[in-house]
């Protein structure tokens, strides 16, 4: 091998996009207007502060109020699916009252912070950060814990409600 192909492979591996998913055709599909509504609840996801969550699967785009709604879709065993991509907004590069569309992450690779008493919309409020020290900033200057996605479960999604 040489070194023009390893250079770029790492360029590649660098910009994560090699393939036809490039991120701004997606974000176009994930970005939340004014009158989606949570496929869950039902509600104006645009209505409520902290991020939301966008789930996409074969069948086309599905949209959250939070990342704590679109985990309890997901997590019943009918939607339960490895093909689905779930976003959530990186709060480390948004204002928690206005989630900024441009900074749409992957869910499985993202940072949750539960139990910072900021407010959200249904469920737990789960906040959701790209970088794994800010998502410990957070949890240390509030008392929440940090948690990846194969932390949270329904057991956590369903307390968590009832102390909201
Ligand atoms: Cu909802």
């Amino acid at each position: 091998m040489n070194r023009v192909f390893w250079a770029g492979l790492l360029m590649c591996l660098a910009l994560a996009g090699c393939g036809k998913e490039s991120a701004p055709a997606t974000e176009a599909a994930l970005a939340f207007h004014p009158s989606d509504e949570c496929h869950v609840c039902g509600m104006v996801i645009t209505d409520f502060p902290g991020p939301k969550g966008a789930a996409v699967a074969a069948d086309g785009v599905k949209k959250f109020c939070s990342p704590a709604e679109m985990l309890g879709w997901w997590l019943q065993p009918e939607n339960h699916r490895a093909d689905v991509k779930l976003y959530v907004h990186d709060m480390g590069r948004s204002h928690w009252n206005a989630p900024d569309d441009a900074h749409l992450i992957d869910a499985r690779t993202a940072w949750f912070v539960v139990g910072s008493g900021l407010k959200g919309a249904m469920g737990v409020v789960l906040a959701s950060f790209a970088d794994a020290q800010a998502a410990q900033k957070l949890a240390h200057d509030t008392g929440g814990r940090v948690l990846r996605l194969e932390d949270i479960d329904q057991k956590l999604l369903g307390q968590a409600t009832m102390n909201h």
